[in-house]
């Protein structure tokens, strides 16, 4: 069965006269995987004299004795009390509240100081009266609480309709175009520009709703003097809210709260001391894997790879960052830290004949396979094939099943694509951009990643759900192809430099004649067309659970975060050394007030 989708054409693309066939864009097909491709082992291995790429990677900043040092004092009990005596007082608070706007906005502030976690059940509840019509009364002409709650709904998964007359009707005109009247509203502007990111394919309103709304913001921006309001709205332009990775948003939202008029000093101690906590928690889990990273010895056998053991953690506090999911917060920094180092692997150090033997390895999932490969390559194979076993027994032992078919599948896929990539640079061969997305989805290793996830977050584990894993259902397809769309548009002129295979915009380049600039618009917009189909699954019946399914967004998310700014995870200096002092170094300074 093909995925084939015709989208609009890409408005840059389509000025720049692209031929008709390359508009249509087909998402990767499904089946490409199941046929292992042929591997030709080499007879001869490569000589001393064989010469190597390098990457020229910069060694790790995070030193394992500063991990180890780190100490924070918000773990004593008296923190841990307080904590537990707001959380109940908040609890209460939720109960007691009752005016449908006061519900929505305490909500969203719950969630958007990382705090909606506590709270699962009530938050639930609240939103599923907001599903009858009866609760929505007085609310329908503010644009502000419309547009609020029709992003908490679909964020929690419920279908609303785009068109509906408590939706959006009432603030378009006749022709159907958003009020002109609006625009002062910047509140509601803003509130209407959150949501119109929670828009499904072929829904125009919405995607109307995003272009007026981030028109007319950057028009109010330019006009209005008052800086909070314009920190506010350029923070949203610059990512909307559902684009952001959760606890970083977090953390930039409690400075946000902070300085708000009206704001509850409740809610922001508590906010604050949370944080704090389960930064301790996500410290431990980094000390542990530290050990791990240290006690596998790569970053010293492998000089030529990255060693990116606390980028690799990061990612991770970005996928799911709950205190009680630890253990799959442990086990998917391995399996990113692995990835990492087997990538370069075959992007830079190995040759040709090394990844057929390497990637024969992998499929055959057997240690015998091993004494074929050079010293190198057995060092990295045992510790990668011990690792995920390791894991595999761990859900033996504790859950009864049986994972590795589905662990050495996802493996294996990963590195038959990867092997492609390496055939079609040595052979000099630039695919079409369909031809390089049909492999690249895989290349970037997020059905790795998420196929881990799904048995490490403890929901039961379902027939239907495995049957979905094993296709590599839709939504492992949407966010695997825009995380490596994301991936491309950051790492793709280093890599270019250093000698690799022609990432999207390049393959997008030769197909078509057009520039750079032009190619890299397409790949934008391909990327907010996939996450139309990305909010569709999540409104959609799923055999996953709801875990699951975040941890799928945050994906995206996450590559947003990473790349939108250049390569934030191969690159040491950058942003994301601030993200993780931020994060996962400092508390937030918190004086706890009389008790
Ligand atoms: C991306 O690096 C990368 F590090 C990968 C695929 C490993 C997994 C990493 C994360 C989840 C952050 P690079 O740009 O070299 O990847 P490609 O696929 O372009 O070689
Ligand atoms: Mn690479
Ligand atoms: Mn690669
Ligand atoms: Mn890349
Ligand atoms: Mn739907």
């Amino acid at each position: 069965m093909a995925l084939n989708h015709s989208l609009t054409s890409c408005p840059s693309c389509s000025l720049a006269k692209v031929p008709s066939r390359t508009r249509t864009f087909i998402l990767p097909r499904i089946g490409n995987f199941s046929n292992p491709l042929r591997c030709m082992i080499y007879p001869k291995l490569a000589k001393n004299t064989t010469a190597r790429r390098s990457a020229n990677y910069q060694s790790p900043i995070w030193d394992f004795n500063f991990v180890q040092s780190l100490k924070s004092e918000y773990g004593e009990e008296v923190y841990i009390n307080r904590i537990n005596k707001q959380k109940e007082e908040v609890r209460l608070m939720l109960k007691q509240t009752v005016d449908p706007l006061n519900q929505l906005q305490l909500i969203d502030t719950l969630q958007r100081l990382g705090l909606a976690y506590h709270y699962e059940d009530e938050i639930k509840r609240v939103l599923m009266s907001f599903t009858h019509n009866i609760h929505n009364i007085g609310m329908r002409e503010d644009l502000y609480a419309t547009a609020l709650k029709f992003r908490l709904l679909r964020q929690h998964g419920y279908d609303v309709p785009q068109v509906n007359a408590e939706t959006f009707d009432i603030f378009r005109d006749e022709a159907g175009n958003f009020k002109k009247c609006l625009c002062e509203d910047w509140e509601g502007m803003l509130s209407l520009y959150e949501a119109s990111f929670l828009l499904e394919e072929g829904e125009t309103i919405l995607q109307n709703a995003r272009d007026f709304t981030t028109t007319r913001l950057n028009k109010f921006v330019e006009q209005t003097k008052d800086q909070n309001i314009s920190k506010l709205i350029n923070h949203a332009l610059e990512l909307p809210l559902h684009w952001r990775m959760p606890r970083l948003e977090t953390r930039w939202f409690i400075d946000v709260y902070e300085r708000k008029q009206g704001m509850n000093p409740l809610l922001l101690e508590l906010a604050k001391l949370d944080f704090n906590n389960v930064q301790i928690t996500h410290q431990n889990d980094l000390k542990h894997m530290s050990w791990w990273w240290r006690n596998i010895g790569l970053e010293e056998k492998l000089s030529f790879a990255r060693s990116r053991l606390i980028e690799s953690f990061f990612w991770t506090i970005g996928l799911i960052s709950e205190p009680q999911f630890s253990y799959c917060r442990r086990i998917l920094t391995k399996a990113i830290a692995l990835v990492t180092i087997i990538d370069d692997v075959y992007d830079v150090y190995g040759t040709l004949d090394e990844l057929e033997l390497f990637t024969d390895a992998v499929e055959r999932w057997d240690v015998n396979a091993m004494e074929q490969l050079p010293d190198y390559m057995k060092i990295c194979y045992l510790s990668f094939h011990n690792s995920i076993n390791e894991i595999a027994f761990d859900v033996l032992k504790e859950q009864g099943i049986y994972i590795i078919p589905y662990l050495k599948k996802a493996w294996a896929d990963l590195c038959k694509s990867f092997l492609l990539e390496a055939r079609w640079f040595y052979n000099g061969h630039i695919p079409s951009l369909q031809e390089y997305i049909d492999n690249a989805w895989i290349s970037i290793s997020g059905h790795v990643i998420l196929i881990h996830a799904y048995f490490l977050v403890n929901s039961p584990i379902t027939n239907d759900a495995l049957k979905c894993l094993k296709e590599y259902s839709n939504i492992i397809r949407y966010s695997s192809t825009i995380f490596r769309l994301a991936n491309d548009l950051g790492t793709s002129s280093d890599e270019l430099k250093r000698g690799d295979v022609p990432k999207s915009i390049q393959c997008y380049m030769h197909e078509t004649g057009v520039s750079e600039a032009e190619a890299s618009y397409h790949i934008r917009f391909l990327i907010s067309e996939i996450w139309k189909k990305m909010n569709n699954e999540k409104t959609t019946n799923s055999p996953f659970s709801e875990t699951f399914i975040k941890i799928a967004f945050n994906l995206f998310r996450m590559a947003q975060c990473t790349y939108h700014q250049g390569d934030g995870f191969g690159i040491v200096n950058c942003e994301t050394k601030d993200q993780v002092l931020s994060l996962l170094i400092e508390p937030i300074p918190c004086r706890i007030s009389a008790m």
